[in-house]
């Protein structure tokens, strides 16, 4: 999964990529002339897995991960100026999902230059400006499929096209996100190369001074009559993350009843708003965290682990996390008949252990 960092320029955005992967990347009240995104793989910090592993002692184990990446040169009016094309641009349209930063912080430069903190505001302003490159990408298609239509290439599959983009461009154009349009799955397969940006889930972080942390009820509310929101204290968890001491972290996350690191949080969040589950593979070499959609088959995860599992898949032998918690062991698992053989169609649920049986 891939996570991409958005949102008004100083919102904190740099802050919180430190502050989830303890990175030290450049941030500062300043605008800045890079360019060129900082990306991060972090691990999902599951516990399942440190109890997975302690009773099987792997070789390997592997968390699953999350990718996260720090756009610099996006901000809001980019649509307009430009900054929302390039490079920049297409790593955006590659993410699975949009991370928005909301200011939740006072700073004397920044409320000089950008105004006052105004978390409701600020997110309005990031989803119409999804919507508004969707609209430019979805106006210079229009533009080329009449001028084509024009020139005498009246397929019926441009045709079709065209009645699908001025349907699209005129929902975008009410300020509507792709998101909400209704699309049959061939309209789902014409729209798919465009990766439209208010296509994607999309969730908030809101980014609060150590002052304003947990006591912003009303920008929260706000925010999430919207998308689903998380808050952080980002510049104190961008510190914390650097600690060195384990005790240090752990006496200044109490102070401010942070239970857990921004990472764990965070990856957590995303997990549960976006829909993504986790299943196991077990093992003496190798105790290992996958991530696939909810609702997605034996099969899909076969194919999540290798293609030629997917190709040959027989049979799924699965048993739940839970159980074997429970019962102690795998053969405890079996003697209490919760030892599963499973087809193709079978729905993996989040903290099955799975052993695909395949030939190839
Ligand atoms: N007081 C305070 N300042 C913050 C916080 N988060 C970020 N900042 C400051 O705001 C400025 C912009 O942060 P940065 O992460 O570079 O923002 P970006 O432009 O969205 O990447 C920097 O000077 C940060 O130190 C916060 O939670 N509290
Ligand atoms: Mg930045």
């Amino acid at each position: 999964m891939n996570i991409g960092l958005i949102g008004l320029q100083k919102s904190g955005k740099t802050t919180i990529f430190n502050a989830l992967t303890g990175q030290d990347a450049e941030v500062s009240d300043y605008v800045s002339q890079k360019v060129e995104p900082n990306m991060a793989v972090v691990d999902v910090r599951d516990t399942r897995i440190d109890r997975l592993s302690a009773m099987y002692e792997p070789k390997r184990t592997i968390y699953a991960t999350v990718e996260f990446v720090d756009f610099a040169g996006l901000s809001a009016g980019a649509a307009e100026h430009g900054v929302f094309s390039g490079e920049a641009m297409q790593m955006v349209k590659n993410a699975d999902a949009l991370c928005v930063v909301i200011r939740n912080f006072s700073d004397e430069v920044i409320d000089e230059t950008h105004g006052a903190p105004n978390p409701a505001s600020e997110i309005e302003t990031i989803a119409t400006e999804l919507v508004l490159a969707d609209l430019i990408v979805a106006e210079r298609r229009l533009e080329r499929i009449r001028h084509d239509l024009q020139r005498g290439k009246k397929t019926p599959q441009l045709q079709a096209e065209e009645k699908l983009i001025d349907r699209l461009a005129t929902h975008l154009g009410d300020g509507a996100p792709v998101s909400t349009l209704e699309l049959t799955p061939d309209d789902r397969k014409a729209l798919s190369g465009f990766q439209f940006l208010s296509a994607k889930p999309f969730f908030a972080v809101l980014n609060s001074s150590e002052e304003r942390y947990s006591k912003s009820g009303d920008a929260i509310a706000a925010i999430d009559a919207r998308c689903p929101v998380v808050e952080f204290a980002g510049n104190f968890e961008m510190e914390l993350s650097r600690l060195e001491s384990d005790e240090e972290r752990e006496i200044f996350m109490a102070d401010m009843n942070i239970t857990e690191s921004a990472q764990t949080r965070l990856t957590t969040f995303a997990y549960r708003t976006l829909g993504y589950i986790s299943f196991f593979t077990v093992g003496k070499d190798e105790v290992r965290a996958w991530t696939i959609h909810s609702g997605e088959s034996a099969v899909d995860a076969a194919g999540t682990i290798h293609s030629d599992l997917a190709r040959g898949f027989i049979r799924a032998e699965v048993f739940s996390y839970d159980d074997l918690m429970e019962r102690g062991s795998e053969k405890g698992v079996r003697d209490a008949g919760r030892f599963r053989l499973e087809g193709k169609t079978y729905v993996v649920a989040d903290g099955d252990i799975i052993n695909v049986r395949f030939s190839v």
